[in-house]
């Protein structure tokens, strides 16, 4: 017990619907605090809200370029112009792109990339055009809030014009990238020179107020502690009570290979067991979001399933053409079939359930699984 904070008095919170404090986040963050106890009130949260449901989409990735003029030392996707593995995907590849998602029943292409100094705002919005041009039911979840800066930078525009902009080309809502530690203490070790905080969430909070829903994630287990990631998910919270747009929390577990930081630091993968604290602590911790995602691709999928009963409700999708993953070391399958996702979420005990972006049922006609059309928005529970 410290300060008089417990379990037990943490777990009365829980029980009555009421919100956790910081110190009480940063106290479930110590080891000598079950995880067990702590994953079972997570547990409660979940099926609270999203009963006995295991949510995912049949997905595809677009990272239309590598190229990237920051530097984020804990990432192994950038590279500069001149390396042999830079790319740039042209048009005629990323409407290609568009074919197979849509001949392989996706639902959803999730497209960010590097921020490409050469490219013209122009370039972006065509990106998002052309798809949806040529493949209007494919819903584009699009560019991360520091895209939505550099394009401000690039353009001179204010952010509700470029989200404007973007919505005209297509975009049907926004990823939760670039979140990174909010806190300057890490935030300045890690990315100084990409949108800080204050833009991050002002970008959130202007695609809220256009009706774009966001998701948000969190990276951990490299050089932040328990405080900064529990001061994180209450600058979340804070702003999803100003503006209600986020969907879904992500938290994603740093990935070492071939990045600087992990060099520079010596550092490891976080361990399963943070992965699972840190997800039930999420559940916890952000009340007033409806959904938190084990992302199979980052935890791998037995941590992904082991998440669905440590406050996760959601485990992504099928997933295609992944990258940022892929090259920080994850041993993660390419993609998973549609009989496999379902079978990792039945195996857990919970009912499949297969939503679009928005979290719309989606039904299939077995005889053509290619083609599908949208249902009731799933119920969400207090
Ligand atoms: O912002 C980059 C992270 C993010 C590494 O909204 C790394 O549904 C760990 O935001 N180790 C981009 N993480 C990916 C992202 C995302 C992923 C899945 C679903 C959704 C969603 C969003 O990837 C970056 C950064 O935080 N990242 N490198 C790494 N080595
Ligand atoms: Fe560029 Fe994004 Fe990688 Fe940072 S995380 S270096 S912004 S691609």
């Amino acid at each position: 017990m410290a300060g008089g904070i417990s379990l037990d008095t943490i777990a009365n919170k829980v029980e009555n619907g009421d919100r956790l404090s910081l110190d009480e986040g940063v106290y479930l963050y110590q080891d000598d605090v079950p995880l067990n106890e702590v994953a079972a009130l997570a547990n409660l949260v979940r099926e609270r809200k999203n009963g006995n449901f295991g949510y995912y989409n049949i997905n595809t990735h677009l990272n239309a370029t590598n190229i990237c003029v920051y530097r984020c030392n804990f990432c192994a996707f950038r590279a500069d112009l001149r390396e042999p593995r830079g790319y740039v995907m042209s048009d005629e590849q990323i409407v290609a792109r568009g074919q197979e998602a849509v001949d392989n029943g996706c639902t959803e292409m999730h497209i960010v990339g590097g921020l490409h100094h050469q490219k013209k705002y122009e370039w972006y919005v065509n990106c998002l055009r052309i798809l949806h041009d040529a493949f209007p039911t494919l819903h584009l979840k699009g560019w991360t809030a520091v895209e939505i800066n550099w394009f401000e930078f690039l353009t001179k525009k204010p952010v509700e014009e470029v989200l404007t902009d973007l919505l005209d080309a297509g975009l049907g809502s926004m990823p939760g990238g670039g979140a990174e530690i909010f806190h300057r203490e890490v935030r300045d070790q890690i990315c100084e020179h990409k949108a800080n905080s204050n833009k991050w969430f002002e970008v959130h909070g202007t695609a809220h107020k256009l009706g774009i829903k966001t998701n948000a994630t969190m990276l951990y287990g490299h050089i932040e502690n328990a405080f900064h990631r529990i001061d994180h998910l209450i600058r979340l919270r804070e702003q999803q009570d100003l503006t209600g747009g986020f969907q879904t929390f992500i938290p994603l577990a740093f990935h070492p290979d071939n990045t600087k930081l992990a060099a520079m630091r010596n550092l490891k993968k976080p361990s399963v067991l943070m992965d699972l604290r840190t997800m039930a602590i999420s559940r916890l911790m952000l009340d007033n979001f409806d959904h938190i995602k084990a992302y199979w691709i980052m935890l791998g999928i037995e941590t992904a399933q082991t998440a669905l009963a440590y406050g996760a409700d959601d485990i992504d999708g099928t997933v295609r053409h992944e990258l940022i993953y892929h090259d920080a070391g994850a041993t993660t399958p390419e993609v998973l079939s549609v009989e496999d996702i379902r079978r990792l979420i039945s195996e857990t005990g919970r009912e499949p359930v297969e939503r679009d972006t928005l979290y719309r049922r989606v039904e299939r006609d077995p005889a053509n699984p290619s083609a599908w059309s949208v249902g009731e928005q799933v119920a969400v529970g207090g």
